[in-house]
């Protein structure tokens, strides 16, 4: 980190010990992950930059943003429309984690058998290290699966500025109705808390902002279609996880320049991995900062991970929004017309989520699809079965996985990975 920001952490509530500790955890991790590949793209110096400084320097920015009177969002869902928070003059960051933390704390909390991520979200709050957290003016919960909706019942005890999202569980008209009010009712909630009115200007701008990040991925997302794979699965999943944190226009102009230096690396046949290695499409549960143990056995086991189906990858970002509204109504209307398109698994039925892991597959030229399940996830560890059905049509191999953020399993899942990969050569 580039400066000492021990009193910004302490004026934001953080345990400074248990801060350093995890910090501590963080570089090794990244640095025995990230900075051991070989042929990275120069342009990853941006995003391993960002994650040097992402609680420090980006959290300076939040508050010196609090600071000129611009509030700050955390959600935990892709469902939570960042159009909305920046046409409010707010800034939306993600509040997902990815690392096991006080877990004897949240276990007083959670039962045992709730998936990582949730877990991890309420061990960062118990153990007061995530300086987004604390930052964020409010906090957006939203009924997603069971074990979320539930979980949002106990942080509320813990936070005072918790605003939960209701979402339908089916892709109907009235599904869509639901999804319509609930995002009304946000934009409500969100110029009260910023005491700005969302106007059409500042909504198509918005709209415009966010589609320009989400157009700035599927350029990432389409040159990994190339052979050899211009960049790692473990580099791309890191430009996806920064999304939900950087400067938006920042991230944009970011991610152009790494597309710009990979289509020169396609030109001269220069890969991540040497063509023809093995390609994996991963399907499934959202990886979070800083979760990267997955991808790192797969790609130290003769694979490449070619593309993430995945809230944290192309489920989140797959759909740009029409920006021919003229008025804050039509706008609205094709914000809900744009992300009543994800396909959570929580949505029953999801049909569309195989067709779109059948193509994704095609488009990657996958030679197979690893299915990561968090261990408790239902909705998603449900949905394997029927993905792995779907690409048996086509037949696409597919290994179907169920971890957690735990390193206890690593050798026995490295173990089935490199069978895997053996099995797609
Ligand atoms: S839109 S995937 S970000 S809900 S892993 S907490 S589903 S038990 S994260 Fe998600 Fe929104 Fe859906 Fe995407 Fe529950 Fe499963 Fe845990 Fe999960």
């Amino acid at each position: 980190m580039t400066e000492d920001y021990r009193s910004m952490w302490t004026d934001l509530g953080l345990d400074l010990d248990a801060h350093d500790a995890l910090l501590d955890v963080l570089g090794t991790a990244y640095k025995d992950i990230y900075l051991a590949q070989k042929n990275r793209p120069e342009g990853m110096a941006y995003f391993d930059f960002v994650m040097s400084e992402v609680h420090g320097l980006r959290i300076k920015e939040l508050m010196d943003e609090k600071a000129s009177g611009r509030k700050i969002i955390g959600s935990y869902c892709v469902f939570v429309p960042e159009e909305i928070a920046l046409a409010a003059n707010a800034t939306l960051v993600g509040l997902c984690s990815g690392a096991d933390f006080a877990m004897e704390d949240v276990e007083q909390l959670l039962p045992r058998n709730t998936c990582a991520l949730i877990k991890s979200s309420f061990g960062f709050k118990l153990g007061k290290v995530c300086p987004y957290l604390e930052s964020a003016d409010m906090i957006v919960g939203e009924n997603t699966c069971d074990g979320k909706k539930k979980a949002y019942e106990s942080l509320g005890h813990l936070v005072d500025n918790l605003y939960v999202m209701d979402l339908p569980q089916m892709k109907t008209e009235n599904g869509k109705a639901l999804l319509k009010s609930e995002y009304l009712r946000f934009m409500e909630a969100v110029e009260a808390l910023t005491g700005v009115t969302i106007t059409a200007e500042s909504l198509k701008s918005a709209i415009g902002v966010v589609n320009a990040k989400r157009a700035a991925l599927h350029r990432l997302c389409s040159l990994r279609k190339a052979d050899p794979a211009p960049i790692s699965g473990l580099d791309g999943l890191l430009a996806n996880q920064v999304f939900f944190y950087d400067n938006p226009a920042r991230f944009t102009a970011s991610v152009h320049k790494i597309c710009d230096e990979l289509e020169i690396r396609i030109q001269e046949k220069k890969g991540a991995f040497p063509e023809k290695t093995p390609r994996i499409l991963i399907s499934g549960c959202p990886q979070a900062v800083p979760n990267w143990k997955f991808p790192m056995i797969v790609e130290t086991s003769g694979a490449v991970i070619v593309g993430e189906e995945s809230c944290v990858g192309e489920r989140g970002t797959r759909n740009l929004t029409a920006d021919t509204g003229t008025t804050v109504d039509e706008m609205m209307d094709a914000l809900v017309d744009r992300y009543f398109q994800v396909d959570c698994a929580i949505f029953t039925p999801n049909d569309q989520r195989l067709l779109n892991i059948q193509e994704m597959a095609a488009a990657y030229k996958a030679d197979g699809v690893i299915h990561y399940g968090l261990q408790f996830c239902q909705p998603y560890i449900m949905e394997s079965i029927p993905v792995e059905k779907a690409l048996e049509e086509k037949d696409i191999p597919c290994l179907r996985i169920e971890t957690d953020y735990g390193m206890e399993d690593m050798g026995q899942l490295k173990t089935r990975v490199e069978a895997f990969v053996e099995q797609l050569r």
